[in-house]
């Protein structure tokens, strides 16, 4: 069976590690594009090179030319600028705009066929563009964030309740701004509500303090490292995410992920990218897994959703 083959679009911070990921679970063939002359070419080889010590068979390369991203199954795009301190994501909304237009006219040109995973920001809009300069069914355009932000939300539960990263199970929804929806009511360890946990360790009132602090942490996350970097964003955890969605995608592992989906009607949005569980597969989105929200959940996805739709709004 011949090899898949991903191409990431972008050779920076998020792009190499990326490249790496990939390599590490030998996902397939890899080209990483950028447009700096030798960057993507010397990070290829560097990962390449080390191939014996961790003992993957793929084909790495890099490349300033949009010829080699042919035949691509997933393409994974990271092009363009990410924050600094004091930035918002939005404030890159511009910069970014013009970079993913270039971007998404290489990706239809040469790999027509492809899933798109878009990681650029700000995020919502950055998908929204791609999938209007491609031309791409929404199915096959889709956003990382959500996967990132319901890690940080889970990190956060199973750091406060001392327990295991891999039993806590947690999820955000809407947008990937100040505005994202942390569901406080189905995170769990196990099963169990966390809320429930919270009120044992704490009492009711404490435990719904320390949720709400949790949660306040979640949507502040992305600027906690960028302050603290002070270069740039977060790359390590986006490109891991990313990676979840791209190998649900290449092994048809029908995972439910939340992901930045085109919706229409889901959760009462009609014509928007929002972040909401999806199940990815080898066709993309492959379904949208619906659910009730409470009167207090479905307040902040609107809320939610409105800063979305002015962010999509404000592009030119
Ligand atoms: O989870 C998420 N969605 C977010 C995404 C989490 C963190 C960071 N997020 C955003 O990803 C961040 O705000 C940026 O918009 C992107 C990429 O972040 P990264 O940290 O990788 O930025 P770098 O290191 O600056 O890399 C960007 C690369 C760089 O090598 C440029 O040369 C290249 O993009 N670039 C281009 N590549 C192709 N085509 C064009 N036109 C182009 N312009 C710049």
């Amino acid at each position: 069976m011949a090899r898949k083959k991903i191409s990431l679009i972008g050779g920076g911070q998020i792009g190499g590690v990326l490249a790496q990921l990939c390599a590490l679970r030998e996902l397939g063939d890899v080209v990483l594009f950028d447009i700096v002359e030798g960057l993507p070419q010397g990070k290829m080889l560097d990962i390449a090179e080390v191939g014996p010590v961790d003992r993957y068979d793929v084909n790495l390369k890099g490349t300033n030319s949009y010829e080699d991203i042919k035949g691509s199954d997933v393409v994974i795009v990271t092009a363009g600028l990410p924050r600094k301190p004091g930035m918002s994501r939005d404030d890159l909304i511009e910069v970014n705009s013009k970079i993913m237009t270039s971007v998404a006219e290489g990706i239809k040109a040469y790999a027509p066929e492809s899933i798109i995973i878009v990681i650029s920001n700000p995020l919502d809009a950055m998908v929204t563009l791609c999938q209007k300069i491609t031309g791409f069914p929404y199915n096959r355009v889709i956003g990382q964030a959500g996967v990132l932000d319901s890690a940080r939300f889970a990190s956060f539960i199973a750091w406060e309740l001392g327990v295991s990263v891999k039993d806590v199970t947690a999820m955000t929804l809407g947008g990937h701004g100040d505005d994202m929806v942390p569901l406080v009511r189905y995170a769990s360890v196990n099963g169990i509500p966390v809320t429930e946990l919270l009120e044992q360790k704490y009492g009711a009132e404490k435990g719904k303090e320390v949720m709400a602090a949790m949660v306040k942490r979640t949507r502040g996350a992305g600027g906690e490292v960028v302050a603290l970097l002070k270069t740039g964003s977060a790359f390590y955890s986006p490109a891991s995410a990313a990676i979840s969605m791209a190998e649900a995608i290449l092994k048809d592992q029908k995972r439910v992920l939340p992901t930045c989906c085109f919706l229409q009607g889901e959760f009462g949005v009609n014509g928007f990218y929002v972040g909401v569980p999806a199940v990815l597969g080898e066709k993309g989105v492959e379904n949208i897994i619906q659910f009730k929200l409470d009167a207090e959940e479905q307040a902040m996805m609107d809320k939610s959703v409105a800063a979305v739709k002015e962010l999509v709004g404000s592009m030119k």
